[in-house]
Parts: C-alpha cells; sequence; structure tokens
C-alpha cells in the first residue's frame, strides 16, 4: 500500500534534510581546493544545467519539484563524506557506465567531485601503496565512510579466486574488513548485489552477493551495469535522509526499483494491442512494436531505465529495439532463458528462481510468478491468433 504523502509531511521532509545537510556542513571538507561550483564551471556547465539535473535527480527520487534547491545543497555536502569504492569479481562497466560518457556529464562530474578515498581504476596507487592507502583509508574514517562495492566475492576454494596485492589478500577478506566499519554499504551492479555473471550455473569460484560475506545491511544497486542516476541518487538519498531507504525483498531501494520494466515501458501500447516483433528487423520491429516475442524480459524485471536511460539520457535496451535482459534481476543469467527468446516457452520444464518478478517487487511467489508468465504468453498467442501475419 503506498502512503499519500501531505503538504505537512513533506514541510517535515524538508526541515529534516535542511537539519541534516546543516549537520553535514559542519564536517570538514575532504579537499579544501575544490568546489561543486568550480567543477562545474571548469567542465564548462552553467549554473542552469547544474539546477536541472538537481530537478531531475529530485524528480528521479520522487520528491516534489520545490526540493530541487536543496538537492543542489545536498550535493555540495556530498564531498564531507569519504567513500572507499572495492572492486571484486566483474568487468568494471559498473564505474565505467558513470565514467566513459562521450562528453562529461554532471553525473561524471559529480563522481570526480565526490570523496573517493580509495577507488582502484581511478587511484594512481599500486601495489604496496595501494594496500596501504585502503587500510589507512578505513582506519582514519572509521565508522564514518560509505563503503560501495563493485563485483562478486569468489568463496570457492577459501576464496583463493580473487587475490589482490602485495599480500595476496582474499577479495572476500577486503569487503568483510571494509563493511565492518562501514557507515553505509552499498552493492553496486548486479554482481556486488547477486553475484552476477561469474555467480551463473555452474559458478566456479563459488561467488556471491556482497549480503552474503557481511552481516551488516547492504543497500543493493543492481543493475549490469546499473545507470549512472541510479547509483548516485543512492548517494544523494542517503546525504539527505541519513537511513537507509525503504527497499523491496532484494534490498534493492524502491524509489528506483518499485516499478517493472514492462510497465513503464513505452511500446507497452502495443504489447496490450497485440503488436509484436516477430523476429529482429521485420516490419514490426520498424514500426517499433513490442520485443516480447524477441526475448523482452521487461515484465519480469524492476528497474526504472526508461526514465533514466543510459549513454547521458540518450537511450535504454528497448528503445534501441534489443529488449530487456532482465540485467537487475538476481541470477538473471540463468533464470531468464535464453537471450532472444521469450521466457514462457521455457518456463515449463525448468525450476524457476528469479522471486520477486511479480506485480509487486514485495510479493515472492513461484506460483504468482508462473501466473504472471503463463498470462503473458497467452496473450502474445491469443494476440497472434487476433491479428494475422500481414
Ligand atoms: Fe557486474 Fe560491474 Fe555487470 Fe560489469 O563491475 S554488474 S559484470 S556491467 O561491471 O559488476
Ligand atoms: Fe516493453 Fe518488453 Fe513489455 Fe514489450 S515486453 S511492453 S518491449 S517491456
Ligand atoms: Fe537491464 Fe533491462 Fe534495464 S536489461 S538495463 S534492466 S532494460
Amino acid at each position: 500500500m503506498s502512503i499519500e504523502k501531505t503538504d505537512s509531511s513533506y514541510d517535515l521532509l524538508y526541515r529534516s534534510f535542511k537539519e541534516r545537510i546543516a549537520q553535514l556542513e559542519t564536517l570538514p571538507k575532504m579537499d579544501e581546493s575544490n568546489s561543486i561550483e568550480r567543477a562545474i564551471e571548469e567542465k564548462g556547465f552553467s549554473r542552469r544545467d547544474f539546477m536541472k539535473w538537481a530537478g531531475m535527480m529530485t524528480a528521479v527520487l520522487s520528491l516534489p519539484s520545490s526540493f530541487t534547491p536543496l538537492m543542489a545543497e545536498a550535493i555540495k555536502v556530498a564531498d564531507r563524506l569519504p567513500i572507499v569504492w572495492l572492486h571484486m569479481a566483474e568487468c568494471t562497466g559498473c564505474s565505467e557506465s558513470l565514467l566513459r560518457s562521450a562528453e562529461p556529464t554532471i553525473d561524471s562530474l559529480i563522481f570526480d567531485y565526490i570523496s573517493l578515498e580509495y577507488h582502484e581504476t581511478l587511484m594512481a596507487a599500486a601495489g604496496w601503496q595501494a594496500e596501504q592507502n585502503l587500510e589507512g583509508a578505513i582506519e582514519k574514517y572509521k565508522g564514518r565512510y560509505i563503503l560501495m562495492v563493485e563485483g562478486g566475492i569468489p568463496t570457492g576454494n577459501a576464496g583463493a579466486y580473487l587475490t589482490i596485492g602485495g599480500h595476496a589478500k582474499k577479495g572476500k577478506d577486503i569487503a568483510y574488513e571494509a563493511s565492518e566499519h562501514a557507515a553505509a554499504i552499498f552493492a553496486i551492479g548486479t554482481c556486488s548485489a547477486f553475484g552476477g555473471v561469474q555467480a551463473a550455473v555452474p559458478n566456479p569460484t563459488g561467488a556471491v552477493g556482497l549480503s552474503e560475506i557481511t552481516h551488516k545491511p547492504v543497500i543493493n544497486v543492481p543493475g549490469c551495469p546499473p545507470s549512472e542516476k541510479n547509483i548516485v541518487g543512492t548517494l544523494l538519498h542517503y546525504i539527505l535522509y541519513g537511513t537507509l531507504p525503504a527497499l523491496d525483498a532484494y534490498n534493492r531501494p524502491k524509489w528506483a526499483y518499485r516499478n517493472r520494466i514492462h510497465d513503464l515501458c513505452e511500446r507497452r501500447g502495443h504489447f496490450d494491442a497485440g503488436e509484436f516483433v516477430e523476429q529482429f528487423g521485420d516490419a514490426g520491429a520498424k514500426e517499433g512494436y513490442c520485443l516480447y516475442k524477441v526475448g523482452c524480459k521487461g515484465p519480469y524485471t524492476f528497474n526504472n531505465c526508461s526514465k533514466n536511460k543510459f549513454n547521458q539520457g540518450t537511450s535504454w535496451p528497448v528503445q534501441v529495439g534489443f529488449g530487456c535482459m532482465g540485467c537487475s534481476e538476481p541470477d538473471f543469467w540463468d533464470t531468464m532463458g535464453v537471450v532472444g527468446e521469450p521466457l514462457s516457452e521455457k518456463l515449463y520444464n525448468t525450476t524457476f528462481s528469479g522471486m520477486g518478478a511479480d506485480a509487486t517487487a514485495d510479493k515472492i511467489g513461484v506460483t504468482l510468478l508462473s501466473a504472471t508468465v503463463v498470462g503473458i504468453a497467452a496473450h502474445a498467442v491469443i494476440s497472434t491468433i487476433k491479428k494475422p501475419k500481414e
């Protein structure tokens, strides 16, 4: 059940955000020579661009537009929070999704601006020095730093499949130790949230998600990769609220993952009308018809891709005509069936463990899921009968 916020509850929220920002402002800046205004100017953005971005992030976090100035204030204090960003077993696509755009974006600029005390892709240090930096950051900012982890964590062979640095420390031990003293923990990407591609059957390295390594609460920000808005939004949410966001059954923030891809899809009208792409490149594809029959897993996937999009907000999988692969769902490599084929055809003789893929992210149940899949498949079949191919 969703609770409508009243004007007075927004007033209260506004005041509590203001207090939280004021509190963070009392903390020392990590780098006195840096400021968000300067970073914006240096990258050629105007104040107007920045406020537009703040407005967009306000909407992403489902707050009213009157909160936009507060959002701009919140990002200014982001450099007071030290961040430790660890890499485990993965492709680094999560960092890359934020950093490697054709032109600098405000999101990538925020990534430069926040205080990344330790980030293996970005830092100059290597080997012994890198290890020392990590230990130093953990010690110095004990209980204050935000831990962001990218990648699945191998546990097989006592964790020996992932050893890092001069002391050959195991990834699982590094992740555990860093989690122990963190103020908040975010698992960035499907690998860190649920194990990801390296955890796919037969999972030779015994890779698991971060939440299986630490006993502390982990906020999962899945996607392979997740959108930069969901990464930056998770940080902004923490800055503003100072608490964990409302989470779904898989510890994903509801503000980002409460809706199904299918329900926010621009091709949904075609699904309902029974207009499907039957084969990549056919006449239906040119008309922008629904991609269900060519393997779109949007009906079983929770994410906000159609709203945020990727590559500077230019596009997302369904828009380019490929469909959703279900990349923000646990074990999607195993449970979402063959890429390019509808899931329904595979469901009846497989054990589907992809819970959470039903009408709401809170309802878990294979039975419910099966009913949905059967319903969707039946709709696709009936639509074909009703609409004979031209
Ligand atoms: Fe995994 Fe991130 Fe996919 Fe890659 O590092 S979520 S393989 S995009 O990059 O962890
Ligand atoms: Fe969109 Fe895929 Fe749903 Fe079709 S099946 S409406 S393309 S999400
Ligand atoms: Fe992933 Fe599907 Fe979005 S494949 S990027 S959740 S559209």
